[in-house]
């Protein structure tokens, strides 16, 4: 239930292991797409298997469910209002597949979510199919995939796996040895709930970590990547690299589902998010005072070049980016200075012009380093130019 960045790869691999796949989303093109052999998301080595598993009937997209014998809910949980988690398409997929539950069936939420959710469905399932209780397996299994390597980490990572009762657990591992290589971790589902929103969490905090020390470095005159870069030689110290912010809808999200039911117990985590939510802006007004700055010193505005809008780099992923946030600051307090926007991975934009990054390069006076792709990386370092690097594109 859902095939987008998740749900779509894990029908593949799945159905590239022989099993029987019924795809379901709500979205008629995805599932016109899909049956057309045609990827809907970009995903390397992604569209031939889905080719593949189309043309041999393994794999079948719909926009209903049908009778299965496992059922997997891999739809969306975004937050609403104030970083409230949204759990209503998980509650949407459990009922769309409660009148084909039977015997013997295994369903399994896939999608991070608040501690306690799966549950919550099960306690849905049995209040409308009582009959059912103790007969079904129900658990949550998290997937930990990084877009750009689906197809090698659905196969390769370990996967936690929690049951609502052991026989559910262990059916739930029978399930996903069929085509997971790595180990298969048991628990309950409390705990794989938990161990989602921990391993995003604990990102979310050690980059807030690192943001502030480029806080305190930009005020100490350190280079923050020299800094870390020395720290990190002690052989038990790991700490990760500022950026301009915290992208993406996965770790700057996730935090939120512990915050939210646990405010009080997780206070550290809550500042963190701060942190790095703040860090947008704190970069949005160095490029303003550079760009004040240079106004004063040659009487005239800068031309500036705003280097990436991706939420991370080598992607063309733009959703929940700070970059895109910090060139929409720049934009709105630049009054007609010549602001170029770069961003190598996409062709166009629906809002801004998009200028190639050696072209950008080479016109501007002020060069901002939002977002460290690869192919920034040959530009000239030395030079007359001003640079303001944000994301370690110089360390
Ligand atoms: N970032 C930094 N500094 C760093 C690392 C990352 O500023 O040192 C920023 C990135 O620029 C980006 C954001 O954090 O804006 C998130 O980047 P990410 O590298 O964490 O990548 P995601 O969000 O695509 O993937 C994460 C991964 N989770 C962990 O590494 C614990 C991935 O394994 C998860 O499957 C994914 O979240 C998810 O879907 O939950």
């Amino acid at each position: 239930m859902g095939l987008g960045y998740i749900g779509l790869p894990t029908a593949i691999i799945a159905a590239k292991h022989g099993i029987q796949i019924h795809g379901v989303d709500i979205n008629t093109k995805v599932v016109e797409k899909t049956n057309a052999g045609l990827l809907h998301i970009i995903e390397p080595g992604m569209q031939d298997l889905l080719e593949e598993v189309v043309k041999n009937g393994m794999f079948r997209a719909d926009t209903k469910p049908t009778e299965c014998d496992a059922y997997f809910m891999v739809v969306p949980t975004p937050f609403k209002g104030d970083h409230e988690p949204d759990v209503s398409y998980v509650e949407t997929a459990t009922h769309a597949v409660i009148p084909y539950l039977k015997t013997g069936d295994l369903f399994v939420i896939e999608s991070t979510s608040p501690v306690g959710t799966t549950e919550e469905m099960a306690k849905i399932i049995f209040s409308e199919r009582p009959e059912l209780e103790g007969k079904i397996y129900i658990a949550y299994c998290p997937e930990r995939v990084l877009p750009g390597n689906v197809i090698y980490e659905l196969i390769h990572n370990d996967r936690v796996i929690g049951g609502i009762n052991p026989e559910s657990t262990e059916k739930a591992v029978a399930f996903y040895a069929q085509f997971v290589q790595g180990t298969l971790h048991k628990t309950n589902c409390r705990t794989a709930e938990m161990c989602k929103l921990t391993e995003n969490s604990s990102r979310d905090v050690q980059i807030a970590f690192a943001n502030e020390l480029s806080f305190i470095c930009d005020k100490a005159g350190i280079n923050v990547w020299e800094l870390i870069n020395l720290a990190n030689k002690h052989p038990r110290v790991n700490i990760l690299w500022p950026g301009c912010g915290v992208g993406g809808h996965c770790i700057a999200i996730d935090p939120y589902f512990l915050t939210a039911d646990f405010p009080m117990e997780s206070r550290m985590i809550a500042q963190a998010r701060q942190t790095n939510n703040y860090k947008a802006f704190w970069c949005a007004e160095k490029v303003g005072n550079a760009m004040l700055k240079f106004e004063l010193q040659h009487g005239r505005k800068p031309t500036v070049a705003m280097m990436g809008l991706a939420f991370k780099p080598d992607i063309d992923d733009l959703r929940e980016s700070p970059a895109k946030q910090i060139v929409a600051k720049v934009m709105q307090s630049c009054n007609n200075a010549d602001i170029l926007v770069v961003e190598p991975n996409v062709e166009e934009h629906n809002i801004y012009k998009l200028t190639d990054y050696r072209e950008a390069f080479r016109r501007a006076d002020i060069v901002v380093y939002l977002v460290a792709h690869t192919p920034f990386k040959s530009l000239p370092k030395d030079n007359d130019k001003i640079v303001l690097d944000f994301c370690g594109i110089l360390k």
